[in-house]
């Protein structure tokens, strides 16, 4: 497996973590998406990386499958269902349980898996310049890696079957205003952009930032009685925890709290 499919570097606190095959637009093969976990999972056990940028090399952020994988396989009728399994499910996972945040730097065209790899991001920013396409019908497949999930509950029936059916690009401006990403911005700016988010999450309460994901995570199935119990349960545990009593102190005490990536 070459090792620079994904570039993972560690900047002070938090991670960056580049798919690092731009001249097939970081379309995903299977190196660059077993060297993109080992990143991730890299990430999650180091008590000292207090949040993870995921971005793309060069003008694209990602193109999905590599298609040119699958012009091996022609003549034959490969099982899709495997791929997913071994491969994108266990990363759309792995993104969505990260015990600390994951800020998604979209710098170019994202499309098919690699704008649904995006959206299981806990944040997403996109370069102004950026396409989100789900390009799936194009090549007669459906969307995937989560993306009848994400377009759904974010966007709602209309717009998410729109954008499937159709695999019209939306743009980065768009996306944002239908609530679909965080926000777009001038591509100069996305990585300081990006940056300045991961380096205050790395200052911040890693154990507050999990519970919340935790939480927010629950709403979209459970009701409002099971979601109240989830936050009673959450809060305790929130409360109970040292940052919660740095965070109250720093406060009263007019200075900058101090937090602990472990909290007690
Ligand atoms: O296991 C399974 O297969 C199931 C899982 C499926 C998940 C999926 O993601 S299916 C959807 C796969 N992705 C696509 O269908 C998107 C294909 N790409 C495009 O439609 C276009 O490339 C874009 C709209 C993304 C960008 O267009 P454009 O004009 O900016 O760039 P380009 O010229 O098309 O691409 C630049 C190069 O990247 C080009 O190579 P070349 O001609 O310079 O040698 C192109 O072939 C290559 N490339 C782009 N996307 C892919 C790719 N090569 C392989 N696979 C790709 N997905």
């Amino acid at each position: 497996m070459s090792a620079d499919v994904v570039i993972h570097e560690r900047r002070g606190g938090y991670a960056v973590i580049t798919l690092n095959r731009p001249d097939r637009l970081n379309s995903f093969n299977v190196d660059q998406h077993l060297a993109l976990r080992a990143a991730l999972e890299d990430c999650a056990a180091d008590e000292a990386c207090g949040a993870i940028i995921l971005t793309g090399a060069g003008r694209g952020f990602c193109a999905g499958q590599d298609l040119s994988d699958r012009r091996a396989m022609s003549g034959e009728r490969p099982d899709l269902g495997q791929t997913l399994e071994t491969h994108y499910n266990p990363l759309v996972r792995l993104l969505r349980g990260l015990p600390k945040p994951v800020i998604c730097a979209v710098n170019g065209v994202a499309a098919g898996a690699g704008a649904n790899i995006a959206l299981s991001c806990d944040i997403v920013i996109a370069a102004r310049s950026a396409r989100f396409i789900q390009a799936f019908s194009k090549i007669a497949l459906i969307p995937d890696a989560g993306g009848t999930y994400w377009l759904t509950r974010h966007l709602g029936e209309a717009r998410a079957k729109a954008l499937a059916l159709t695999a019209e690009p939306l743009s980065a401006d768009d996306a944002a205003a239908w609530g679909l990403i965080w926000k777009a911005v001038d591509d100069e700016r996305l990585m300081e952009e990006a940056e300045r988010l991961a380096a205050g999450f790395a200052q911040g309460p890693t154990n507050a930032y999990a519970l919340t994901k935790e939480a927010i995570h629950a709403a979209s199935v459970n009701s409002l009685d099971e979601q109240l119990d989830l936050e009673r349960r959450l809060q305790r545990e929130a409360g109970m925890s040292d940052n919660y009593k740095e965070g109250v102190a720093a406060f009263l005490e007019k200075r900058p709290a101090n937090y602990r990536r472990k909290a007690g």
